[in-house]
């Protein structure tokens, strides 16, 4: 009992070997392996938790005993890559990429393929090419991979990191952008619908796991594809965190308002820089956003052992060098309700109601726009909520709706409360909205705290 979780883990799991080897293995015995790993504890909470794979590793059998024990997912982390598969134009190389994929297969793991088409990892050859050949190109490539790999994969990335960092919200430079023009991604979407109708299809980024100027830009393309019906089934949050870019505040918020545009969402690249309690608790922070939206249908890590990580120096991942479960292991699994926790449900606990606010500019015209908040229920269910936006002078608001407001005395600071829409169960999320007068500033709002009853 007081031995340490993690032995003890070890232990359960030994005795479990043990059990199965002469096969007596119980309801009970079962149901404490099952909770045992990752790739269970997600199961049991309906979402795969899965990892990067490099086929050079496969053959290291603490590597590959480590993945088969714990993941229930893989994504190839290069081996489908622009680079790898068509290094010559029309020459496709499957044969590491096949590697990754029967491996899993023969695992039952989910495949996520990455990456279609990407600015990075491009062949000179790719870049060299002229307007229509490059769109001949691009969707040559698309339909070579898709169709090698039909029936086989869970989500493809169809296309990865189109926008730019920073405040401007465009589009990335790229030979796809620069030669095709915004369309390009619309047509990539397209052609990969028509040659594996049963993949899902992903827009996948980095630096867009809160809420910013980049993450509104991929929300709005994201929304002008459903209200159009470009298919798109999902977004990739890559969530690459380290100090000086940590999990967002609004890291839930975010992805609850993309999946309530009608997509899954999905953590694909999921890595944090650090060590300790420190590193644990936010690994357990964006776990614990994944299960608060119930179309976040998995978390992928960026690889299983810190020593193979693309950015090793920083021990980001689960597992130390030596594959040994870090404290953000733990972590991990006691947020996915896993064994290792010692102590018991922690959903139960009553402590306190919560929400989050996130605001988005849905409209914009010359004298005015509307704007929508969408307000998130933390862990806990609520029946009430309030918020403050506070709107630039002299910006007024004509009409609001799903919410009633009260002003403070200087006009600038609405206070919303709910109209009919004040119970929300945990994670879940309502929305009010409003249609405002520039009067000359075309600045947006900011929402303030919110709060719950
Ligand atoms: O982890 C990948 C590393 O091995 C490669 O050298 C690198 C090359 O660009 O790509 C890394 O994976 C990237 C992923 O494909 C897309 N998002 C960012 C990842 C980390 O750079």
């Amino acid at each position: 009992m007081d031995m340490p979780k993690a032995f003890s883990r070890r232990a359960a799991r030994a005795l479990t070997s043990a059990l199965l080897a002469t096969a007596t293995l119980t309801a009970l015995s079962h149901s404490a392996a099952a909770a045992g790993t990752l790739g269970s504890a997600a199961a049991g909470k309906g979402r795969y938790f899965g990892t990067a794979v490099a086929a050079s590793h496969l053959g290291e059998s603490a590597y590959a005993g480590t993945l088969d024990r714990e993941f229930s997912a893989v994504t190839p982390e290069n081996e489908m890559k622009w680079d790898a598969t068509e290094s010559t134009r029309n020459t496709f190389t499957f044969a590491a990429a096949d590697q990754i994929v029967s491996h899993a297969q023969s695992k039952g793991m989910k495949i996520r393929g990455h990456t279609l088409v990407w600015h990075s990892q491009l062949p000179s050859w790719v870049s060299g090419l002229g307007a229509a050949d490059l769109r001949t190109a691009m969707n040559n490539h698309i339909t070579q991979l898709m169709q090698h790999y039909k029936g086989k994969i869970y989500a493809w990335d169809v296309v990865n990191e189109a926008f730019q960092d920073g405040s401007s919200g465009a589009r990335r430079s790229s030979p796809f952008q620069d030669k095709l023009g915004d369309g390009y991604i619309e047509e990539a979407f397209r052609t990969a619908r028509s040659v594996d109708p049963d993949a899902k299809l992903c827009y996948n980024d980095y630096n867009t796991d809160g809420v910013n100027a980049k993450s509104n830009a991929v929300y709005n393309m994201v929304k002008d594809f459903k209200s159009r019906g470009v298919p798109i089934d999902c977004v990739g949050f890559q969530s690459h965190f380290n100090s000086a870019s940590p999990v967002p505040s609004d890291y839930r918020a975010n992805l609850q308002r993309f999946a309530d545009l009608g997509v899954d969402v999905q953590i694909t690249e999921l890595d944090i820089e650090g060590s300790g309690t420190a590193q644990a608790n936010s690994y357990a922070t964006v776990v614990k956003a994944c299960l608060a939206v119930s179309r976040c249908t998995g978390m992928t890590v960026w690889g299983i052992t810190d020593k193979y990580s693309w950015r090793s120096s920083g021990t980001p991942l689960l597992f130390d060098s030596n594959y040994a479960e870090k404290p953000a292991y733990d972590a991990v699994l006691t947020a996915l309700g896993g064994s290792g926790s010692g102590g018991g449900g922690g959903n139960g606990g009553g402590t306190g109601a919560t929400c989050t606010v996130v605001f988005t500019k849905t409209a914009d015209w010359n004298d005015g726009y509307n704007g929508q908040v969408t307000v998130t229920a933390g862990a806990a269910p609520i029946t009430g909520w309030t918020t403050t936006v506070t709107f630039p002078a002299p910006q007024k608001v004509s009409t609001l709706w799903n919410g009633s407001a009260s002003w403070d005395s200087s006009g600038t600071v609405m206070t919303v409360r709910p109209t009919y829409n004040a119970d929300l169960a945990a994670g879940a999320s309502t929305s009010f909205g409003f249609t405002v007068q520039k009067n000359g500033s075309s600045s947006a709002p900011t929402v303030g705290t919110c709060t719950a009853s």
